[in-house]
């Protein structure tokens, strides 16, 4: 209960707020507001999440139209974070439908009940993926580059960002998107193969610090490049662009504007650890992009300062497990 003359604190929504990125966030405004998570830890898990009285966390399904509508029925919210997604694109090939209602259709329903309390709402953010460019190979990206998604995934990533501006247009619900670049930092799960590359050179320099001829296997030469981006800078941007009026109804990319080569990626960690792992190289990823590089010109506008390189962010990862 609220004691006489305090101020009632606002309540933010992040959904998949126990994953990578979510849990990263919920962290982050804690510090600033009540937060409400609903996840159904497919992929996220509690341990993400710290102790806060101020944290409540829903176990479910963003696809369960009867639980969103009693969520926004029970709350008002200041800021909503979408996040919650089947983050795999090799999941969206082998479940197109099911990833099809979790990362498009979810997402309206989302807007659907955001909508009725656009009057409140600051904000509805949504997470979209450097995914939607595709394979056309002209870099860097900017917002307004070729589109050309190659996965069920990231045809659904760009529909949905298509909804999310239509209902700032079209309603008025105050809403703005971001492409995420190559995202890494505290509790990316390294457990699939598909997880981040950077996750999984991470575990693979952790476990060599126990066994011998730990291997990780390069898919190609090594030559590829990726825009990684430290998940302190990405929680930085978010914020940046939720808090902008001039965001308003946009979309902008998330990366750092520079490029690194997995041969770079190992060097670093070399570097770091003092340790080596065996390399092997083996044939390319079907589908594999040769260069990912994003332009950042329109989020610098808003402010936007990168603190972190891939290098410093890595020593940073690799300390806070290793201190
Ligand atoms: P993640 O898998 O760690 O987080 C996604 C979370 O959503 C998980 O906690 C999962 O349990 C939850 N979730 C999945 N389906 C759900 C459902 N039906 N209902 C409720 N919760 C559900 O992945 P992440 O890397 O933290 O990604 C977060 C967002 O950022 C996603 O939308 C992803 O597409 C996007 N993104 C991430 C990257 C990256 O580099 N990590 C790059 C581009 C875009
Ligand atoms: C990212 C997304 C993917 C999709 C894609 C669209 C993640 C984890 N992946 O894939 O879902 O959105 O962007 O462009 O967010 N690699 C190796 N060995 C390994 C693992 C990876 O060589 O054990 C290579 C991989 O072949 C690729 C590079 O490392 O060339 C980066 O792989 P990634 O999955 O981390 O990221 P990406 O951009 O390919």
């Amino acid at each position: 209960m609220k004691k006489k003359g305090e101020i009632e604190m606002e309540t933010v929504l992040v959904t998949g707020g126990a994953g990578f990125i979510g849990s990263n966030l919920v962290k982050k405004l804690l510090f600033e507001y009540r937060v409400v998570v609903i996840d159904d830890l497919s992929m996220g898990s509690l341990s993400n999440l710290p102790d806060s009285p101020n944290l409540f966390f829903i176990k479910g399904s963003i696809t369960d139209e009867n639980l969103i509508v009693s969520i926004f029925e029970n709350e008002c919210f200041s800021y909503v974070y979408h996040l919650a997604a089947v983050a795999s694109v090799a999941d969206s090939i082998e479940r197109t439908l099911y990833c099809n209602e979790v990362n498009m259709r979810a997402t309206v329903r989302l807007l659907e009940e955001a909508k009725q309390q656009k009057d409140k709402i600051k904000r509805f953010f949504f997470a979209s993926s450097a995914a939607v460019y595709g394979d056309e190979p002209t870099v860097p990206k900017s917002e307004n580059a070729t589109i050309l998604p190659l996965s069920p995934y990231a045809i659904d990533k760009f529909a949905a960002e298509k909804y999310v501006v239509n209902y700032y247009n079209l309603f008025g619900l105050k809403t703005s998107c971001a492409r995420f670049f190559n995202v890494f930092g505290t509790h990316q799960n390294p457990n699939s193969p598909y997880s981040g590359v950077i996750s999984i050179i991470n575990d693979c320099f952790e476990r060599a610090e126990k066994v011998k001829d730990v291997q990780f296997t390069i898919y190609g030469d090594g030559y590829q490049s990726r825009d990684f981006v430290y998940i302190d800078d990405l929680i930085e941007a978010i914020q940046l662009i939720v808090k902008s009026d001039e965001s308003l109804g946009n979309v902008y990319n998330i990366g750092t504007g520079k490029e690194t080569t997995l041969n770079n990626l190992i060097s670093i960690y070399e570097e770091v650890t003092g340790a080596k792992i065996n390399i092997v190289n083996a044939r390319e990823r079907k589908g594999d992009i040769k260069r990912s590089l994003a332009n950042i010109d329109e989020l610098s506008k808003l402010g936007y300062v990168i603190h972190e390189t891939v290098a410093s962010g890595i020593a940073k990862y690799w300390k806070e497990k290793h201190r």
